[in-house]
């Protein structure tokens, strides 16, 4: 049986990925193909115990250093990978994750100001050569992404919680990752209908796995 792709979604808060990740799943199933739907942090059972640590920290307890938290989220990156991604792909799925490494080196990295060589090495120690075979970065203004979280009603953790600046900042690591990535990286202008945004993904599955 020959192993199944995986593909990541990533971009600031309300860029869309949950939205295009369900419409990527159901073309794909509709193709025939088998898919396994996961998102970071969290993802496996033990993981999700991680995402709690990290994005319900009640206010009174104050708040984890940047180290911390990327140290976080590569523990529950390791734990998901083992539990959920690595097994999926090797029984020939494929594995769709919404938000994965570069979501750590946007917003620990770009944004909180942890050393980007210190988060390679951890990247390296955590998942050896391990990355994904194709990374939809959706990108738009972050007006637009926060007034579409703050729509749906749940701007409310921590991260949404945080500055316009540390918004920008994220958006620029992502676009800054995507130009060096090009391999690796679709960017995609999310500022736009979600359907007209799924057919430009689309089009990025099929020219990569044809
Ligand atoms: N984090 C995560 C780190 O700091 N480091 C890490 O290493 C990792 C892995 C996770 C937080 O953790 C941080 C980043 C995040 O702050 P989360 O709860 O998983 O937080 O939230 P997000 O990933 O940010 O996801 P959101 O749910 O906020 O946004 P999505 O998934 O991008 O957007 P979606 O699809 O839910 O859409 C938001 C709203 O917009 C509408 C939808 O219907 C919905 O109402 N919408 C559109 N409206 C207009 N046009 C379109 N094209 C639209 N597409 C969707």
């Amino acid at each position: 049986m020959s192993r199944g792709h995986f593909i990541t979604f990533e971009g600031g808060e309300g860029a869309g990925k949950t939205t295009q990740v369900q419409l990527l799943k159901n073309f794909l199933e509709n193709k025939g193909v088998s898919v396994v739907l996961t998102r970071e942090p969290g993802g496996s059972p033990a993981a999700e115990r991680l995402r709690e640590a990290l994005l319900g920290m009640p206010e009174h307890l104050g708040s984890w250093t940047a180290d911390t938290e990327c140290l976080i989220h590569f523990a529950a990156r390791c734990q998901h990978i083992a539990d959920v991604i690595e097994p999926a792909l090797s029984k020939g799925h494929w594995v769709i994750c919404d938000r994965f490494t570069d979501s750590t080196i946007a917003y620990q990295g770009y944004a909180s100001g942890v050393d980007q060589s210190r988060i390679r090495s951890l990247q390296h120690w955590a998942l050896k050569d391990f990355e994904p075979d194709l990374t939809i970065i959706l990108d738009l203004p972050v007006e637009a992404g926060l007034s579409r979280a703050a729509s749906r009603g749940s701007a409310s953790d921590i991260y949404e919680r945080r500055t316009k600046e540390f918004h920008n900042s994220v958006r620029e690591g992502f676009l800054d990752i995507a130009a060096k990535n090009p391999t690796r990286c679709y960017l995609v202008n999310a500022d736009r209908e979600a359907s007209v945004v799924a057919a430009s993904i689309r089009q990025a599955i099929d020219k990569r796995f044809g």
